[in-house]
């Protein structure tokens, strides 16, 4: 059974494929405000579809955000990419692959993936979001991936519960972090390791998930194959792909990805002024409520003289969705979206509306989602040095005539 879920051949990408990934289709507009706006797109990553090109090594590619439109779940083709060092195993022999569980435990364990399939199996919808996502359109502009909007993704994950194979290997007291590696290395002798950990408790949780599958499918090998880690409701800096090795630490873990990147101010909304310095930190970790309009694009132009159908989709970040509303009038009124079927607390969900026909000229559409934590979007521009856990209301414009 084991061997219709996994693919018993090596899973390969040349580094040819890879080096003509650069090669344009078209050019999308991400409307991005403080700088270059249009990327090219390509179909020549593999086990991609169309993809936008944010950076070809490491690669960093963004989903084209009509994807969103087209269904709750992110196909696996276009699912986003994004890597930190460009050496990525271009081959996994998947019979010789192991899962090595180490460190502070009582008996260190290397798993084969048969041997971790055995396990109880559990399955559940998560959004995949990078920190930086949406990082373009911050204002001032912020070094980093200028995302636009698509460094996420929604997909059912398939695997094994993390707590399981931790309590295979039997975490000794005095553990306080469980730290997770993969296949990837660093281009440079010493550049850092990608490596994140997350507290013991939270690693046995029972959620934080072990996945070989997502959206029914091995992995691709670009978003991890054979294994990820699914941290669902936090931050996708945590979602270690091609997991290799789990250690478990008796002392905190102070490696770079931990304790210099991935770190927000300490402030409500994790929001500063622009140029604020000296200002303290904290790991980014929980996701909040977002919400877009899928059914136009920015700019678009909508028939007068009749109602308005729009639909689009949103997450609660670490809730589900309780609510999205829509405004035509800058966020004075107010009017509640329909909700599609909830797919879980961790999932996006759709939404539409039907609005009362909108008057020629420029229309300003907003949409708020309030989750089941009871958060809800706000107004109010997020702005931080990393540009991380933007979250405000996104504004669409349509041109009605
Ligand atoms: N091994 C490994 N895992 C990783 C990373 C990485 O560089 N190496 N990047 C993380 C970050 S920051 C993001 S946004 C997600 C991207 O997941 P995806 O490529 O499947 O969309 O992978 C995460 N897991
Ligand atoms: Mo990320």
């Amino acid at each position: 059974m084991t061997g219709l879920l996994l693919p018993r051949r090596s899973v390969l990408i040349g580094a040819a494929a890879i080096a003509s990934g650069a090669q344009a289709q078209r050019m999308v507009d991400l409307h991005l405000p403080g700088g270059p706006s249009q990327r090219p797109t390509s179909r020549a990553w593999p086990q991609k579809g169309e993809m936008i090109v944010q950076r070809a090594r490491p690669p960093l590619l963004e989903t084209p955000f009509e994807v969103f439109d087209q269904g709750v779940f992110t196909p696996n083709d276009r699912f986003f990419v994004r890597w930190h060092w460009g050496d990525i195993p271009t081959s996994i022999d998947a019979k010789a692959f192991r899962l090595a569980v180490r460190g502070h435990v009582a008996t260190p364990l290397s798993l084969s993936l048969d041997e971790l399939m055995k396990l109880p199996r559990i399955e559940y919808a998560a959004v995949n979001q990078c920190s930086g996502n949406s990082r373009g359109l911050f204002e001032p502009r912020v070094p980093g991936a200028e995302w636009g909007h698509g460094a996420m993704g929604n997909a059912r994950w398939t695997g094994v519960r993390l707590k399981d194979v931790l309590d295979r290997a039997g975490i000794r007291p005095g553990a306080v972090a469980v730290r997770f590696g993969g296949l990837d290395q660093p281009l440079v002798p010493d550049g850092p390791d990608f490596l994140k950990s997350l507290d013991p408790d939270h690693a046995r949780d029972g959620e934080v998930m072990i996945a070989f599958l997502q959206n029914g499918a091995p992995l691709p090998l670009l978003n991890g194959f054979p294994l990820r880690l699914v941290v669902p409701g936090w931050f996708s800096t945590y979602w270690v792909k091609m997991l290799s090795d789990i250690e478990v630490l008796a002392q905190p873990d102070d490696n770079f990805w931990m304790a210099k990147a991935y770190r927000i101010p300490d402030t409500p909304g994790a929001n500063v002024q622009p140029g604020a310095k000296g200002f303290a930190t904290v790991p980014i970790t929980r996701m909040v409520p977002r919400s877009w309009i899928t059914s136009h694009a920015e700019g678009a132009h909508v028939a007068a003289g009749k109602p308005l159908a729009v639909r689009g989709i949103a997450m609660g970040g670490d809730a589900g969705v309780k609510a999205v509303d829509l405004s035509v009038d800058g966020g004075r009124s107010w009017v509640a979206a329909r909700l599609g079927r909830d797919e879980g607390k961790y999932s996006f969900r759709r939404f539409d509306a039907v609005l009362a026909q909108p008057a020629r000229g420029d229309l300003t559409l907003l949409s708020r989602c309030t989750s089941t934590a009871g958060v809800t979007q706000s107004m109010d521009p997020i702005w931080n040095p990393s540009g991380y856990l933007r979250s405000q209301i996104e504004p669409l414009r349509l041109v009605v005539a």
